[in-house]
């Protein structure tokens, strides 16, 4: 059965370019709920462990260091069939490819620097989750 949450964040570039409020708006707008949110700065070691998954990939030193350069916004966002409507809600991951009118579409610069993260399973939302927030900043 699909889940009720995933996980996301506004990453440095969207928040750079002040995207926080429309990225946010969009997000309820599609019917989720925020279940916890935080604004904070990922240390190199942190979007190190975070990425581990691309660890192998060709891009991953260059996805630490832009994970860590600037603030981002993480939160967890609840609605039925979370994680596949979010990711439809935010577009491929080349904005160039993204569907019309998705966040990404609106408000990435290119497949590195993409406005948002959202998880690609239950599974990895709740790991995601855990990463970022207490159960005692859940509500
Ligand atoms: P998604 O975020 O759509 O799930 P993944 O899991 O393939 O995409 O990639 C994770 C992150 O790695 C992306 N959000 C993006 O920031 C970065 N990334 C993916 N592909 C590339 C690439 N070809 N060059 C640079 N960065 C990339």
């Amino acid at each position: 059965m699909a889940g009720k949450r995933t996980f996301t964040m506004i990453k440095p570039d969207a928040v750079k370019a002040g995207h926080i409020g429309a990225i946010l708006e969009m997000i309820n707008g599609a019917g989720f709920r925020i279940v916890a949110m935080k604004m904070t700065h990922l240390s190199s070691q942190k979007a190190g462990e975070f990425y581990e998954v691309h660890k192998e990939r060709p891009f991953y030193g260059e996805l630490v260091d832009f994970m860590s350069s600037g603030a981002i916004v993480a939160a967890i966002l609840e609605k039925d069939n979370a994680v596949e409507d979010f990711r439809t809600l935010i577009g491929a991951t080349d904005p160039a490819k993204a569907a019309p009118g998705t966040i990404r579409a609106l408000y990435a610069k290119n497949v590195g620097e993409n406005a948002v993260h959202g998880s690609d399973s239950d599974d990895n939302a709740a790991i995601e989750s855990a990463f970022h927030f207490a159960v005692t900043e859940m509500f």
